[in-house]
């Protein structure tokens, strides 16, 4: 399968997010996606392209305008006040405070937020028009008519909602793929997410929609980010009751569980039958990963690769989260190749 893959995504590289009440260097940073391209190119050799330009309107079918041209403008507003570190939202507007969007950047700033873990810097607009571009390419390639494609996208993106960033994503990728492919003339499309976190953004994006069927295995969200969203009985709304599952988990799930739950989202999908499927590829479901607590092992990696190629249909792999730097490209790889040997 190909992968898709831009440099611009070094463009993004925050100092800091707020961990443990201190400031720590974030562990979003471009070293994951070196040592995933890196694998990829290892093990399917002359595979990786350079993604084609989408422009915004794309982005525009999943993200709210507003928010779009706030994240457009935010850093020349934010420098303009002689401020030339990271941008960090400092409040949010939680119960009872007024919803209107305030004039100031900073006021923007906190109310297009979810959390004080994504830095909005200077490179940020450009890596990720770049890392949607790599997922819309991604798209592309099924609509082509093959198998699969992988979308090496960094920063990741299925934390972004409609109209808010949060955990490191600012465009949700993979629902800006979803959302091609449906454009694109699929009747229908599932979204699954492995990656350790709930994915609260894709799941708010088509959460009334019963076209794109949303699936997530995750933390369960009583003990771990993103807290507010993600449990059991979030079935979808409207025409999208029952078009969204979430399957939380508790920290230090073993991997034999988490296959099992796996496994009964694999049954909705299959259920669904959709004419296409996009995997957020987190792979922070590692038993070596320094932010998550599940205990999945590299070789685990292969296995989920294999399941989810078993359904035979057209699948775009988006990479999410994953931490451990040194085997972040073996395990994602792994995925890879466990779907190209089913
Ligand atoms: C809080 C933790 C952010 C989680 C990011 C992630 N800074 N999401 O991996 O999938
Ligand atoms: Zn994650």
């Amino acid at each position: 399968m190909l992968t898709f893959y831009s440099d611009a995504h070094r463009l993004q590289h925050g100092k800091a997010e707020l961990i443990d009440g201190t400031l720590k260097p974030c562990f979003e940073n471009p070293s994951r996606a070196d040592m995933v391209l890196a694998e990829a190119q290892r093990r399917f050799p002359n595979s990786v392209r350079q993604p084609a330009e989408h422009g915004l309107d794309p982005i525009l079918r999943v993200h709210d305008a507003g928010y779009v041209r706030f994240l457009e403008t935010a850093w020349a507003r934010w420098s303009a006040m002689g401020r030339d570190y990271d941008a960090l939202p400092k409040m949010w507007q939680i119960r009872r405070l007024r919803e209107a969007i305030p004039e100031h950047v900073e006021g923007q700033l906190c109310y297009y937020s979810m959390d004080c873990g994504t830095p909005l810097t200077a490179g940020t607009w450009p890596a990720i028009r770049a890392a949607a571009d790599v997922s819309l390419s991604a798209a592309d390639r099924l609509v082509a008519g093959d198998r699969a494609a992988f979308a090496l996208c960094r920063p990741p993106g299925h934390h972004a909602a409609f109209d808010y960033c949060g955990g490191y994503c600012f465009f949700n990728n993979a629902a800006i793929a979803a959302q091609h492919l449906r454009d694109k003339g699929a009747s229908r499309v599932a979204v699954l997410d492995v990656d350790y976190h709930h994915g609260n953004g894709t799941q708010d994006i088509f959460y009334r929609r019963k076209d794109v069927l949303f699936l997530s295995v995750h933390g369960d969200p009583r003990t771990e980010y993103p807290f507010f969203l993600g449990f059991a009985d979030e079935k979808g709304e409207g025409e999208g009751l029952g078009y969204n599952f979430n399957f939380p988990l508790a920290a230090g799930t073993p991997a034999d569980t988490w296959f099992a739950a796996l496994d009964t989202a694999l049954a909705e999908v299959d259920r669904y039958a959709p004419e296409a499927l996009v995997v957020s590829l987190g792979v922070d479901t590692f038993e070596g990963d320094p932010i998550s607590r599940f205990r999945l092992r590299s070789e685990d990696f292969l296995r989920i690769g294999e399941r989810i190629g078993k359904l035979h249909i057209p699948t775009v792999f988006c990479l999410e989260g994953g931490y451990a730097v040194e085997p972040i490209g073996v395990n994602a790889v792994n995925v890879l190749q466990g779907f190209e040997s089913a």
